[in-house]
């Protein structure tokens, strides 16, 4: 069985919880150009928000004609945060699945033969430890539990099994098929395809003549029941992160190296693992305001991993602490920059 794992709102559901006065609200994340106040483009909007019509990939200035006054709150985009939180997720997704593709920063598929019972484990260890929700879908195949998962959002959890999953796919209006964009679906629309289901009527040959061997035949497969039942590839990862909540608010430098020794422990396991040294480090500084801030540093030759905190980590923290009065409430570590050591470990 698969599951696709899809944050809620995500970039809205994480300043929802950094900002509790929030709570009601429309809460729409910008991305300003700069240009004028205003310019810009939504990158998402909270489902509060999207009652009034506000859309990703909006105008800034169109969202605000739309948002109610005085019950919005329009907050810029701070993608290094979501980036933190979606490595904690993909950590998490890691743990309890054995197969896992990443396929955008709030989208996970997996493989796994327990995969309703994983589904259920995740959501409650994503929403305990995160406060955030999460819609999985689980089916026999990758498209299904897609599907699947964009029929129970938000906050959903949808199992199917091969004959519902059909059923779903087989009536959906070709357009709502993930990779289905809007100039095959007008082709389609012309060839008198309303449902995938219609496709199945259409000769084979004919698919393939219109959309190219690859498109037609997948389109036909679609028509007749047939969906990948395979992960596909995972990106080459460039880097991998870790970030935890420290037991209490400080600038001790003691308490945080020691946050730190634990998170890069749990890191290198995965690094260790996939026969990596790294040439870039980054420690990830969230205060108390929950602002983030990063300090890095990046190597000529390749590091390998060390059993305790090293002296570059210690001097990050420091210059951190110099620079910055605010109490931490979070932090976090990045490797990036691998260099695959294929195994001869003796060389380094
Ligand atoms: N995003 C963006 N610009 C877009 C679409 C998305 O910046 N045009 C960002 C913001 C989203 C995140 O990517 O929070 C994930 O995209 P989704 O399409 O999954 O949208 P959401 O998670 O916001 O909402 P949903 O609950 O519908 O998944
Ligand atoms: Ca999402």
């Amino acid at each position: 069985m698969f599951l696709h794992l899809d944050m809620d709102y995500f970039f809205a559901q994480i300043e929802e919880k950094r900002h509790p006065e929030a709570e009601g609200l429309v809460v729409v994340i910008c991305v300003f150009s700069g240009r004028t106040k205003d310019s810009g483009a939504v990158s998402t909007v909270n489902y509060e928000g999207r009652e009034y019509g506000i859309k990703s990939g909006m105008p800034i200035i169109n969202a605000k004609r739309l948002a109610p006054v005085g019950k919005s709150l329009f907050l810029p985009i701070d993608k290094e945060y979501y980036g933190a939180i979606s490595a904690q997720i993909n950590f998490l997704i890691r743990q309890e699945c054995k197969k896992v593709v990443q396929s955008s920063i709030d989208e996970w598929n997996a493989e796994d033969d327990l995969a309703p019972k994983k589904a259920e484990v995740l959501k409650n260890k994503i929403k305990k430890e995160l406060d955030l929700n999460c819609t999985i879908g689980v089916a026999p195949s990758v498209l299904g539990a897609k599907m699947a998962a964009a029929l129970a959002k938000p906050d959903g959890l949808k199992t199917i099994d091969a004959s519902e999953e059909r059923k779903m796919i087989d009536e959906s209006i070709v357009e709502k098929v993930p990779g289905i964009g809007p100039k095959t679906n007008q082709a389609l629309q012309s060839l008198g395809v309303k449902q995938v289901k219609d496709l199945a009527k259409i000769d084979p040959i004919k698919l393939i003549e219109i959309f190219g061997r690859k498109s037609g035949t997948h389109l036909h497969n679609l028509g007749i029941g047939e969906y990948e039942r395979e992960l596909g590839p995972e990106k080459e990862q460039e880097e991998v992160s870790r970030i935890g909540t420290l037991s209490h608010e400080t600038r001790d430098p003691q308490l945080i190296l020691s946050k730190i020794d634990e998170l890069e422990k749990e890191a290198k396991d995965w690094l260790m693992e996939m026969k990596k040294s790294y040439k870039s480090l980054s420690i990830i500084f969230i205060t108390q305001d929950l602002k983030t801030h990063t300090k890095s540093m990046s190597f000529h030759n390749p590091k390998m991993w060390s059993q305790d905190i090293t002296n570059e980590e210690k001097e990050l923290v420091a210059a951190f602490l110099k620079e910055n009065p605010a109490n931490l409430r979070r932090v976090g570590i990045r490797f990036g920059g691998f260099l695959d050591r294929g195994g001869q470990t003796t060389l380094f």
